[in-house]
């Protein structure tokens, strides 16, 4: 095939907290590269998923949830993060949550209008049944946006993801594939790693304290045999400390088992990892952490 028929560009991933942006794109590769939890803002980083489709490569960036909320340094980054990620893209790829109250959403439309291409994919149609409710949502959107493409879709439930990737393909513009055409991701295991701890404290903490704790890898030692991690799980306060234990240390023997057995996959092999917490005030604060974390 020559060169001039392939396409090829960057797509942003964006959309409202918890709308399953990181669970499309896990989909979308075949495999899971972004972390994913019922909470939102789970994801803090643009992640840079990569699908090469015949004569079409994409590539994905999740970014974090558009909120305006709250204020700190960790949401600035994200933020930053996510601005980064538009000026990339070619297009984009607006995810809405098809079950939310409302659709129409001005105040991130007006960070879009600026962007070449947009196709709003409407997220999670697995959990309604009343198909009229989809097209009247369709209607209204198209009338709102007049985006290039809507397509209904469920990331969970891997429905009508080709025809998405039929919608974003006229997008992106005509050269060779940016990156080779086996690669996945440009994240290093060193950070899926990470990012997996980190979800397990998203899905396994209650209420607000996933917010509280980030993870920092101190040593990664990749061999044949064994792969053996080290990492610290920050936390804001002592008391926080003490729950992320948990009695007799359980929850973090759970933290770590969950853990260490999804890095098996990644690393197809065995997985030595110990986990340690500790108190850093006001971490989600401090430019110093934050860069050590990958998050300015
Ligand atoms: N029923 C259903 N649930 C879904 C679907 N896609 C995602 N979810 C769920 O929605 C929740 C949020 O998914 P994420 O992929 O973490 O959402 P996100 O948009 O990346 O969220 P942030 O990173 O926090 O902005 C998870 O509990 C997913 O399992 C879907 O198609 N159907
Ligand atoms: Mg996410």
């Amino acid at each position: 095939m020559s060169d001039t028929a392939l396409r090829s560009g960057y797509v942003a991933i964006v959309g409202r907290p918890n709308a399953g942006k990181s669970t499309l794109l896990n989909a979308l590769i075949g495999q899971k590269i972004s972390i994913t939890s019922r909470r939102p803002q789970t994801t803090r980083q643009n992640i840079l998923g990569i699908v090469t489709r015949d004569d079409t490569q994409v590539v994905f960036l999740d970014t974090p949830g558009f909120q305006t909320q709250y204020r700190s340094a960790l949401t600035m980054a994200m933020e930053r993060g996510f601005r980064n990620a538009l000026a990339t893209a070619h297009a984009v790829l607006w995810l809405m949550d098809a079950t939310a109250r409302e659709h129409v959403d001005s105040e991130l439309y007006e960070r879009l209008k600026a962007c070449p291409g947009v196709v709003i994919a409407l997220n999670k149609i697995d959990k309604i049944s009343n198909k009229n409710q989809i097209l009247e949502c369709i209607q209204r959107l198209d009338a709102a946006y007049h985006p290039a493409a809507i397509v209904p879709i469920s990331a969970q439930q891997k429905m009508q993801l080709d025809t998405l990737l039929d919608a974003l393909a006229p997008l992106l513009p005509q050269q060779p594939f940016l990156f080779p055409a086996n690669e996945i991701t440009t994240a290093t295991v060193r950070t899926l790693a990470s990012e997996m701890i980190r979800e397990k404290l998203f899905r396994l903490l209650g209420q607000e304290l996933p917010y509280s704790t980030a993870v920092e890898i101190e040593s990664f030692e990749e061999k044949p045999a064994l792969t053996r991690i080290a990492a610290v799980i920050l936390v804001d306060k002592p008391s926080q400390k003490a729950i992320v234990i948990g009695k007799g240390g359980e929850k973090l023997k759970e933290i770590g088992t969950t853990a260490r057995k999804e890095i098996e996959v990644l690393v197809e092999g065995k997985v030595f990892l110990q986990l340690f917490v500790k108190v850093r005030q006001s971490w989600a604060d401090d430019r110093k952490t934050l860069n050590r974390l990958g998050l300015s």
